[in-house]
């Protein structure tokens, strides 16, 4: 099963690594091939080396579109050499055998990476960087691995001239693992393309038929030390924690990443500067202020004590102010859209706090997907990019909210949708007073956020809750009127939730005999 080379076909983008090999091969009486630009690249270290061009008879045409998809090529790489009709259809029509192939793909993953959303050019440069030839001979080669050995990396061709040198030729076992990795990386090539182009078009989940990523990080570990971890990114470059830069701080942890993601993406529903406190995927504090510093020391007033050790969104770059703010207490992580240099100096201090840094906000209303396992599968699902505007409010009740208490029902039913359900979060003055999070039932969920609430004033030295005159989301319908009891009860005097219980009018008459504001938001925002 060994195979003594006589030819390499060698096509790269990145031509790093191309001297050595190149060489190396040519020393062993390997015959070079290769396309334009490594072709020049080859020959101007002095080595001899064909042109595809010239082993085809076409010359690469269209913008380099068609170099190497030719049946002299593909013939050269498919043929079963030991299989009589095959060798004569190479000797009939002038195909040589083709034993090794290397290829660095155009470069699309790093062309969509490096691309602005919304950069003019950036798609036609992308669809431009989809390479058809590279991933062909890839797989033609990989299919035929009984002959031929394919590399798709520096470590593939590494360990092709590894056993040339020993001994003369490569065996089977090597080049089925090649062609392993080698359908790994179209496979992954593929995703990237799909993923991205996907994005691009309306509606993306029901256009993707595979959906997998490509590897960002191998992670120390996963939720629990005795997992394993990866974080892989999908498609499209977009603002938020898959394409973040780590200024400083401990390697990110899977919890750590699962948890700056739902920070980031709630803080940058609002306008106004604001913070968000995460802790195990919940937020415990959301707040706006006059600038990130008040905004923060509003947001620790809801839950100081779960604040501790919690992850920090948010949306304007920091200063020196705000870091030092921040740094009052232990936090995790900390994600912005940008730190100055004397914000970075204080947090330089805390070694390990990981400071996430990136290009620009999430677009809480742009498309995307999420997605979650299953034993044996996963579901997609689009992003929840639904908004609530005052307009969208039906209010059911007899009393009519007043428009501060229509502020506190949007900013409250915001946070929800970024809750773990059933959630219910207590608001007053773009500030959370108390959240209740991940409970099967309604009312507990929002007895829960009433003693968050009550503690939070107790903490502030007040002699009622935060809760008092506060707005109350429900993030889904309130089934029974005892739900809405409990943040009446809690001090809310305005309700805001989707409605469409088969007791509604029951739930109604709870809040007029109460003197409450309700609203109807006519969509359910679930998070499970
Ligand atoms: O445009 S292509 O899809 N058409 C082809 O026929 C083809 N053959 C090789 N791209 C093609 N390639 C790619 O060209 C290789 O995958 C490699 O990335 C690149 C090397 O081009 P050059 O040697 O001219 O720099």
């Amino acid at each position: 099963d060994r195979v003594k080379p006589q030819r390499a076909l060698i096509s790269l983008s990145d031509k790093a690594g191309l001297e050595e090999a190149a060489r190396t091969l040519h020393d062993l009486g390997v015959e070079l091939v290769s396309t334009g630009g490594t072709r020049a690249a080859i020959a101007k270290l002095g080595l001899p080396v064909k042109d595809v061009a010239d082993l085809t008879g076409f010359p690469e045409m269209m913008d380099g579109r068609v170099k190497t998809l030719h049946p002299i090529v593909h013939g050269g790489l498919l043929g079963v050499r030991d299989a009589a009709d095959h060798a004569q259809a190479m000797t009939d029509h002038g195909i040589g055998a083709i034993d090794i192939v290397w290829i660095d793909l155009y470069p699309f993953e790093s062309t969509v990476a490096a691309a602005q959303p919304g950069e003019k050019g950036s798609f036609e440069a992308a669809v431009e960087n989809i390479d058809i030839g590279g991933p062909a001979m890839i797989r033609s080669g990989s299919k035929n691995h009984g002959y031929v050995a394919v590399a798709v990396d520096g470590e593939s061709i590494g360990l092709i001239l590894e056993a040339l040198k020993a001994e003369g030729s490569t065996d089977l076992a090597l080049r089925k693992r090649l062609a392993a990795r080698a359908f790994a990386r179209t496979a992954a090539y593929d995703a990237a393309v799909s993923g991205w182009f996907a994005n691009q078009v309306e509606d993306a989940a029901p256009a993707r038929k595979s959906i997998a990523g490509s590897l960002a990080q191998t992670l120390r570990y996963g939720e629990n030390p005795h997992q394993t971890g990866a974080f892989y990114r999908t498609g499209e470059r977009r603002p938020g924690v898959a394409y973040a830069t780590q200024v400083q701080g401990k390697e990110l942890g899977y919890n750590n990443i699962a948890d700056a993601d739902a920070a980031y993406e709630l803080v940058a529903e609002f306008e106004a500067p604001a913070v968000v406190i995460v802790k195990h995927a919940n937020p415990c504090g959301v707040a706006v202020g006059k600038d990130l510093s008040e905004a923060y020391a509003r947001a620790l007033e809801c839950d100081a004590v779960s604040a501790f050790g919690g992850v920090i969104a948010v949306n304007r770059p920091l200063n020196g102010d705000d870091a030092r703010a921040i740094t009052g207490i232990f936090t995790e992580v900390v994600i912005a859209p940008g730190a100055d240099d004397e914000a970075k100096a204080v947090f330089a201090a805390k070694k390990n706090l990981r400071l996430l840094i990136t290009d620009g906000l999430p677009d809480p209303h742009g498309p995307g997907e999420v997605f979650r396992s299953v034993a044996g599968g996963f579901l997609v699902q689009s992003r929840d990019r639904s908004l609530i505007k005052p307009s969208d409010l039906k209010i059911v009740t007899q009393r009519q909210p007043t428009p501060t208490e229509i502020q506190d029902m949007l900013f409250a039913f915001t946070v929800a949708k970024h809750v773990k359900s059933n959630a219910i979060v207590y608001a007053k003055d773009g500030q959370t007073a108390g959240i209740g999070a991940g409970q099967m039932n309604r009312r507990d969920s929002a007895r829960i956020a009433a003693i968050r609430a009550k503690e939070a004033g107790e903490a502030k030295g007040l002699t009622q809750s935060l809760a008092e005159g506060s707005a109350c989301a429900s993030e889904a319908f309130f089934p029974f009127a005892d739900g809405l009891l409990e943040a009446v009860a809690a001090g809310a005097t305005a309700v805001i939730q989707p409605g469409g219980s088969m007791r509604d009018a029951e739930v109604i008459a709870a809040a007029d005999e109460k003197g409450i504001a309700m609203a109807f938001t006519g969509v359910r925002v679930f998070r499970h």
